[in-house]
C-alpha cells in the first residue's frame, strides 16, 4: 500500500504510533496533527502521545541525522511536524489544575537554536503547576540576567544541544556567582549532550535527563527551599 492510501483512523493504536514515527521522519505535519487527535479521541493520555509517538519519533530522526542519512532541511520539517503535535497537546498538559508550585525562567543558550526539548520541559512544568517564562533560543547571559531580575523566578533552566554551546552554561552561572545572586535560584540544566557530571562541573543544582525528571527535580528543590525557609 502506498503512503497516500493509509487511512490513519483505521490503524490500530500500535500501527498508528508506528505510522507517526514514519510521518515525523518524513516531516508530515498534517498527518502528525491528525494522528495526535485520533490518539486523544481514543483516550490516550497527552503525556503518552508525547513520549511514545513524538519524542520516540524524534529519537529515530536523530539517529539518521547523526549518521548522515538525513540533513538539516529534512530534520527541520520533522521538527515542525513535532511542534505541531506538541501545540495540540500543550493546553491539555498545562490544564491539569495542579496547585501552583513556583516560577521558572527557561531558555536555550547562546549559539544554540534547538528548542524542542526546552519547549517540552516548559510544557511539562506548566502542567505541574509552574509559571514558565520562556526566553526562546540563542540567549546571551544578559537575557538571563534581565529575565531573572524582572521575573524573580525560583528556578532558572538552561538548555543546550550542542557540545559547542553547552559550556556557555558555565558563563551564565559564573556571572550569577560574580553578582552574588547564584544562591537565589535553583539552576537546572538539560539537553542531549549533557550529563550529571557536566551539571556539577558547571555549578548547576541539577542536570535533568528529560522533562519528567525536570518536573520531579524542580518539585523536590522547591520543597527543600520551603522547608529551609520554614526552619529559619
Ligand atoms: C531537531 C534537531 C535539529 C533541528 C532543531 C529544530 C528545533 N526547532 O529545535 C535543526 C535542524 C534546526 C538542527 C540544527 C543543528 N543541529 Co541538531 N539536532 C536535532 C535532533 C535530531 C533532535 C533534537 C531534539 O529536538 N530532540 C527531542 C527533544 C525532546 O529532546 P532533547 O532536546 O534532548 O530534550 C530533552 C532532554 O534533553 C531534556 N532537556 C532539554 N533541555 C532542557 C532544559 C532543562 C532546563 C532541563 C531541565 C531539561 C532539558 O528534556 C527534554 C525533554 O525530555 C538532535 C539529535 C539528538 N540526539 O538530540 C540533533 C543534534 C543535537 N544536532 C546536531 C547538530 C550538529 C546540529 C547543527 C550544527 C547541524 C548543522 N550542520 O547545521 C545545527 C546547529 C544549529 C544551532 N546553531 O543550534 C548534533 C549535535 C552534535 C554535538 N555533539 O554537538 C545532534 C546531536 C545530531 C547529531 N548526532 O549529529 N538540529
Amino acid at each position: 500500500m502506498s503512503d497516500d492510501e493509509i487511512i490513519l483512523s483505521e490503524l490500530s493504536d500500535k500501527e498508528l504510533v508506528q505510522q507517526m514515527h514514519d510521518d515525523l521522519y518524513d516531516g508530515l505535519k498534517e498527518e502528525i496533527e491528525e494522528a495526535t487527535r485520533i490518539l486523544l479521541d481514543r483516550g490516550w493520555a497527552p503525556y503518552d502521545i508525547l513520549t511514545q509517538a513524538l519524542v520516540e519519533g524524534m529519537r529515530i530522526v536523530g539517529i539518521d541525522f547523526r549518521d548522515g542519512i538525513l540533513f538539516v532541511p529534512e530534520v527541520l520539517l520533522s521538527a515542525n511536524a513535532m511542534k505541531a503535535g506538541m501545540t495540540i497537546l500543550r493546553p491539555l498538559l498545562a490544564s491539569t489544575g495542579a496547585p501552583k508550585q513556583g516560577k521558572m525562567v527557561i531558555g536555550t543558550v547562546k549559539g544554540d537554536i534547538h528548542d524542542i526539548g526546552k519547549n517540552l520541559v516548559g510544557m511539562m512544568m506548566e502542567g505541574a503547576g509552574f509559571d514558565v517564562i520562556d526566553l526562546g533560543i540563542n540567549n546571551p547571559v544578559e537575557n538571563y540576567l534581565e529575565a531573572i531580575e524582572r521575573e524573580k523566578p525560583d528556578i532558572l533552566g538552561m538548555s543546550a544541544l550542542l557540545t559547542t554551546t553547552m559550556p556557555y552554561m558555565k558563563v551564565v552561572i559564573d556571572t550569577l556567582k560574580e553578582k552574588g545572586i547564584r544562591e537565589d535560584y535553583i539552576v537546572l540544566v538539560g539537553g542531549a549532550p549533557l550529563n550529571e557530571e557536566f551539571g556539577k562541573a558547571v555549578g548547576a543544582d541539577a542536570y535533568c535527563r528529560d522533562a519528567a525528571v525536570a518536573v520531579e527535580t524542580a518539585k523536590d528543590f522547591i520543597r527543600r527551599k520551603h522547608n529551609s525557609l520554614a526552619a529559619r
